[in-house]
């Protein structure tokens, strides 16, 4: 039996906050029993905002209240990840008062669960004669999906049986209608997420049928290019579930091409990651290296050159949607919250098919900047959009900034992205380790105690704000285990990684090179380093590996590609992107540069924002009037140049705050990229 308990610092905080703070929060949210001020993510009348009304729909779906749906028509996905949430959080501390509630929302989802196994609240309420005949809105099956993940997790946590009852007989509908075999109805969701609940429940029933149609429904994307519109115009008095998607191009929904043709990242983000999530998966369990692939072909396009610094994808707010190469910027984004959330698991996939370091490099990536950042600190507040540069005036008054909130919501009229914060973050030891070939991976640093079979792994740290990295291994028997470590990519950029092995230097081997070092034990232990990972292999006897991961302050700058940040640099330490804020740096952070005398120092500083690694570091500011006050008289608007600006900026002490940080202490500038002279 392997097993992961988290002891991290850093990320106990978090889960803390999971357990005492968002899912109590959420559930109170979710049936509408505390008064919280619910914004719409962007200026759109049509975005339900009134409520969340989500435990009502069940109710009324179930017959035990009267009344009609309210909310998106995916409005019960919320209630399914916070029951996955539940699970995880289940899992590592029992909570019996909690356990009861959540077995109360099993049985609610089961009675809203129609005879036949169909399971949504908005068909069964409002529209039962559309089931299923509206696939590129309808979000029938991503709900399903998200049921199916929340009963596997619940299952697992609980034992609970009527909750993956429920779910099998809802796959078991799905699949009668879809009826791979005999194609009884063509067609797939038009936001991919089903695949993902199907392959779980593969993986935890054995139940073949599952695979069969996660895999059917990749391979039916972009078969027929016509699909969703011949559905539409087959529907007497069709009205759009989804207001304006029906205008959106098929890339929109990752229908333009076959899976297997499709080599950049289109369309609506999160869909896009869930895709790749499932195909990842898909090609693990079926061993299809095309569609393996087909996976490799749009990890690199995102990671190359449609990625924000922060782990963001979504480069705009139409559709939520990746744009082009290099377009990515950084006041008007989307950067969605579960997009880098998707992100993380799309990696956590690819590791299944082969362990290369640079998909540890991006679930980190994500996870410490725009995973972080989707929460306030108090797990109360939540973004939606991830932004790099935020000025207040512009998200009021500008109109195409709309999405670009200055201070996190207490809820979303669309309220995908907390609950999968919560469910995310309950999880993550999933992404701590992985197994592989019978070798065990440590792929995020976080102090924890775990076994895998007759090996356990102690590790401690105080990542992401000290070097220090410490594993002690140990086996109950005699074999030979293999254990490897991701050396991070960022590395590379300071003076790398160094090794001691019980006490003693160890080199680190160069990639092809084996260097052995004494056990605990009198006997060796063999290094070696590969795509991106160090692998000891021997027999451990309480063998202690300590690494230290150089992390200097580090400039970074973006391809020139990217036209947004061109002469600008944003400050980086180890896994974490740096930001200024206004509360740190005065109004008018658009005014500061840096010049190559830069002078960075790092401290901790406990008591601020939770505990955070703050840099400081000299910059200047050029002087003049800030944005919305008014221009000094003597200033025209234009006047021919001279680099007077320059001569008359003043120096600065600037200081910069981890950028999953901001926006904790009221409403105010930010900004992640600045000039460098
Ligand atoms: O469509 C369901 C969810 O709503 C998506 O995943 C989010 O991007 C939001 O649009
Ligand atoms: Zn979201």
């Amino acid at each position: 039996m392997n097993s992961i308990q988290i002891t991290d610092t850093f990320f106990s905080k978090y889960r803390e906050l999971v357990r005492k703070e968002m899912i109590p929060y959420q559930w109170k949210v979710l049936n509408d029993e505390i008064a919280v001020n619910i914004e719409r993510e962007r200026n759109d009348d049509t975005i339900p905002n009134e409520k969340s009304h989500c435990i009502e729909n069940f109710r009324i779906a179930a017959g035990r209240s009267q009344g009609h749906h309210y909310g998106w028509v995916f409005q019960d996905s919320d209630v399914y990840k916070w029951l996955e949430a539940v699970s995880y959080s289940l899992k590592e501390k029992p909570d019996a008062a909690l356990q009861k509630l959540a077995d109360s929302v099993v049985d609610l989802i089961a009675d809203a669960q129609e005879d036949d196994g169909y399971l949504s609240t908005y068909f069964t309420i409002e529209a039962p004669q559309r089931k299923f005949r509206d696939l590129a809105e309808s979000h029938e099956l991503y709900c399903a999906g998200h049921f199916m993940e929340a009963a596997v997790a619940y299952h697992e946590a609980t034992g609970n049986e009527t909750v993956l009852a429920t779910a099998r007989k809802l796959a078991d509908c799905i699949y009668r209608w879809f009826s791979p075999e005999e194609m009884a109805h063509p067609g797939a969701d038009g936001h991919e997420e089903v695949e993902i609940g199907l392959m779980k429940l593969y993986h935890a029933t054995g139940e073949k049928r599952y695979l069969k149609l996660a895999k059917h429904f990749l391979e039916e994307r972009g078969k027929n290019p016509d699909f969703f519109r011949e559905q539409r115009s087959s529907e007497e008095n069709y009205i759009a579930l989804l207001n304006g998607v029906d205008h959106f191009p098929l890339s929109y929904f990752q229908w333009h091409k076959d899976i297997y043709a499709q080599d950049t990242a289109e369309g609506h983000a999160v869909r896009l990651m869930y895709m790749c999530t499932a195909m990842a998966d898909v090609a693990e369990a079926t061993g299809n290296s095309r569609m393996y692939e087909a996976c490799r072909k749009i990890w690199r396009n995102i990671v190359d050159k449609r990625m924000y610094i922060t782990g963001g994808i979504g480069s705009t707010v139409t559709g939520e949607s990746f744009t082009f190469d290099y377009d990515l910027p950084d006041d008007t984004m989307y950067c969605e919250t579960c997009a880098s959330v998707a992100l993380m698991f799309f990696a956590r996939n690819m590791l299944k098919n082969e362990t290369r370091g640079e998909y540890g490099d991006i679930m980190e990536r994500a996870l410490y900047n725009t995973v972080l950042d989707g929460m306030a600190l108090d797990g109360r507040h939540f973004f939606y959009v991830n932004p790099l540069q935020v000025l207040p005036e512009a998200s009021a008054k500008d109109p195409g900034k709309s999405h670009v909130k200055p201070v996190r919501p207490e809820w979303l009229g669309c309220a995908c992205c907390p609950p999968n914060l919560a469910r995310l973050l309950a999880s993550l030891e999933k992404y701590a380790f992985h197994e592989y070939k019978g070798a065990v991976f440590a792929d995020l640093f976080m102090s924890s105690s775990a076994q895998f079979g007759t090996l356990s792994v102690v590790e401690k740290t105080r990542y992401p704000w000290e070097e220090a990295v410490t594993f002690t291994l140990d086996s109950s028997d005699t074999a030979e285990h293999a254990f490897a470590v991701r050396i991070p990519s960022w590395t590379s950029w300071g003076k790398g990684v160094t090794l001691t092995v019980n006490g003693a230097h160890c080199d680190l081997p160069a990639p092809g090179q084996i260097i052995c070092c004494p056990s605990a034990a009198g006997d060796v232990l063999c290094f070696s380093v590969s795509e991106g990972y160090l692998y000891i292999r021997g027999q451990f006897r309480q063998d202690t590996l300590e690494l230290t991961f150089d992390m200097p302050v580090v400039k970074m700058a973006a391809n020139p590609a990217v036209r947004s940040e061109n002469g600008k640099v944003a400050v980086m330490r180890g896994p974490v992107v740096y930001t200024l804020e206004s509360a740190d740096n005065g109004e008018g952070l658009y005014r500061l540069f840096l010049r190559d005398d830069t002078d960075f120092s790092y401290e901790f500083k406990k008591d601020m924002l939770n505990g955070v690694g703050v840099i400081t570091g000299k910059g200047y500011r050029i002087a003049g009037a800030v944005c919305g006050e008014s221009t000094p008289a003597d200033t025209p608007l234009y006047a021919p140049y001279t680099d007077e600006t320059e001569e008359r900026a003043e120096q600065v002490r600037l200081i910069w705050i981890p950028y999953y940080a901001w926006a904790n202490r009221g409403k105010g500038e930010m900004a992640v990229w600045i000039r460098q002279k």
